[in-house]
Order: structure tokens, then sequence, then C-alpha cells
């Protein structure tokens, strides 16, 4: 077990590098609920011509990651005003998302709107986990603090024990994703998963991380085979899209290119598994290429659509 303690411009970098790679997943994703998109040109090295267009998994962790440049950590109050004012339900805004915010702006207490949404059960939709990975890049020194900072992100919208589960799991990965780059050891994947262990809390999700793990420690099984036993985010919940997610990070965690890849062949909600995994393999992989490791390609960074300005310095970066 490491111990470190990382600068700010450091934690940024990480934090950017998630976004970033958060984002063209999202993007990148999203074009392949296009007519005409086509799987193996992808994976020949041929994406769709640009712009890609990203989605609310992206609009949502911009104002994450702004959040973390502007305080280091989460102010609920805050980020529930900044997600409240920003919702635009034209980039694909999940439908009790749209009502939560809307509440919210209308100056519902966001504690309340997130609680009375779905009959009062809360929100288990994947939304949570899908903006969270640049949290855990921004934390990757402090994995705990990390669950803890994905807790307040998530219940600004989403009360569901299963949705916040499904966030705390992602922000841990990214931090030890982080943690990978920083010393240079790539974990195995099912060391990966395994070091999430001590953040799984009883429920749905943990069942289907336990699953994955099981899935990693056994014979190869194709991504095909992951998914019809993890779930590929179909149902848009946190229990049907974070074990898939993280059992792709894990297997394809210094190969950007790959992971995404692997994500559109899975089909299901692809912008937002690709979100979820392009935030936690860009924290490990970085931009561009190493000797040993493939980050965010160059020209996948300039097809993205650029990210909003008010996003922080990781909008300086835009391809
Ligand atoms: N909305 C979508 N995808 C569907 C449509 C996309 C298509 N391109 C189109 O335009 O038609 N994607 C976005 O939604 C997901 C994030 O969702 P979030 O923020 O969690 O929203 P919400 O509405 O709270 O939850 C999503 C769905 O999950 C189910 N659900 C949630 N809580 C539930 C509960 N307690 N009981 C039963 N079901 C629950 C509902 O079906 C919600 O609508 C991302 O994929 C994002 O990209
Ligand atoms: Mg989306």
């Amino acid at each position: 077990m490491m111990s470190f303690v990382l600068h700010e411009p450091a934690r940024l970098d990480l934090c950017h590098d998630s976004l970033h790679g958060l984002s063209v997943g999202d993007a990148l994703g999203a074009q392949f609920f296009m007519v005409g998109r086509s799987l193996t040109e992808l994976a020949a090295g041929r994406p769709p011509a640009g712009p890609w267009e990203w989605t609310d998994d992206t609009h949502m962790a911009c104002s994450v990651a702004a959040e973390l440049g502007g305080y280091g950590d989460i102010g609920q109050d805050r980020l529930a005003v900044a997600f409240a004012e920003r919702c635009d339900p034209y980039r694909g805004y999940g439908a009790g998302a749209v009502v939560i915010l809307h509440r919210i702006r209308d100056g519902v207490p966001w504690r309340d709107a997130a609680r009375e949404a779905f009959g009062g059960e809360g929100s288990c939709g994947n939304g949570a986990a899908m903006r969270v990975a640049p949290v855990g890049a921004y934390h990757a020194d402090r994995p705990r603090h990390a669950a803890e900072q994905a807790i307040r992100s998530a219940e600004v919208t989403h009360a569901h024990p299963e949705g916040i589960a499904g966030a705390i799991l992602v922000a841990v990965a990214a931090a030890y994703a982080g943690q990978a780059r920083l010393t240079g050891v790539r974990p195995p994947a099912s060391a990966f998963l395994d070091r999430l262990e001590p953040y799984l809390v009883d429920g749905q999700v943990r069942r289907g991380v336990e699953r994955a793990r099981r899935l990693l420690a056994g014979r190869a099984v194709t991504v095909e085979e992951a998914a019809y036993e993890l779930g590929n985010g179909s149902r848009v919940t946190a229990q049907d899209t974070v074990p898939f997610a993280l059992w792709v990070a894990a297997t394809h965690l210094d190969d950007y290119p790959k992971a995404i890849t692997a994500c559109v062949a899975a089909g299901g909600d692809v912008d937002t598994t690709g979100a979820i995994v392009g935030g936690v393999v860009a924290t490990y992989t970085g931009l561009g290429d190493r000797p040993d490791v493939t980050g965010v390609p160059a020209a996948w960074l300039a097809a993205r659509e650029p990210l909003p300005s008010w996003a922080g310095r990781a909008a300086d970066r835009n391809g």
C-alpha cells in the first residue's frame, strides 16, 4: 500500500485527464446510437467522423470538475445549484434527473427533491456513477476521502443506496487507477477489482461486482459474455451498469481505445459505460501514448465537441 500526498497541480492534472477520458468515452459512445455506425470500423482504428457531441454525462462531470478545481471538495448546495442551473434536457438527461433538477431550480431543497424521486425511493440511475471518476482521480492519494466525496456528489440527485454505491466504486477505482499511474505499476485485472472490496456495501451493485471479480478470476471471457453476466447499462441503473464498466476498466486499464471499443461492442447505455470506463482508464493512461500505455488518442480528443469554458483548466486542453 503506498502512502503519498499529491500537490494541487498534480491532482488537477489527474482530474482533467479523467474528465477528458470521460467526455471522449461519452461522446464517442453516443455516436453509436446513430444509424450507420460500424463497430468493425472502430475496432480497426477508424471511428466515425467528428464532431462528437457530448451528453449529460460530460455536462454533469464538468460541473463536478469545476467544483473540485474551485474548492477542492464537494459543496453539496453549490453543486446542486450548478447542476440545476445548467441542466439542458437536450443533452439526454435521465427523465428522473430532469424532474429533480427542475424542482431544485424551482426552489425545492435538493435533499427533498432527491429523496422524493421515484415514489420516495430515490434514483438508482447510473447518473451518479457516470460523472464521478474525476473525483477519484483528484483524490488519488486518499481513496477513502474519494469515497466520501463520491457520496456527497451523488446525494445531490441520487438518494437510492444503489445509485450511491455505484458512485463510490467508480470514484475509488479512479483513485486506484491514479495510484497505479504514479507508481508505474499496472495491477492485474482481478487485483484491481479486489481492491474495491472494503468499499462494497450490501446490495445489487455489490453482487454485480462480486460476479465481475469471479469472471476475472476464471477462464478468459469475451466482452459479450461479460455484458451477459453483468448487464450493459440498458436498464440505465447503477446495478446494471457499474459492475460491467468496472470489469472493462480492469481488463483494459492500459489501453483507452480498446476499453471504449469494448463498451461499444457490448451495446446498451454506451455513452455512459464509455464515460465511466473512459474516466477511470484515462486516469491511468493519460492523454496520448506512453511506451507501455495507449492513452486517449489526439484525434479522438479533436473529434469530441470542446468542453465548456466553465469546466476549468481542463477546457484549455480541448483537442
Ligand atoms: N437518459 C438516458 N438514456 C436514455 C435515453 C437516451 C436516448 N439517446 C434518448 O434521447 O432517448 N441517458 C442518461 O440517463 C442516465 C443517467 O441517468 P440519471 O441521471 O441517473 O437519471 P434518472 O432519471 O434518475 O435515472 C435513470 C433511469 O434509471 C431508472 N431508475 C432510476 N431510479 C429508479 C428507481 N428507484 N426505480 C426504478 N427505476 C429507476 C429509470 O428508468 C430512470 O429513468 C445516463 O445513461 C445518461 O446518459
Ligand atoms: Mg448520456
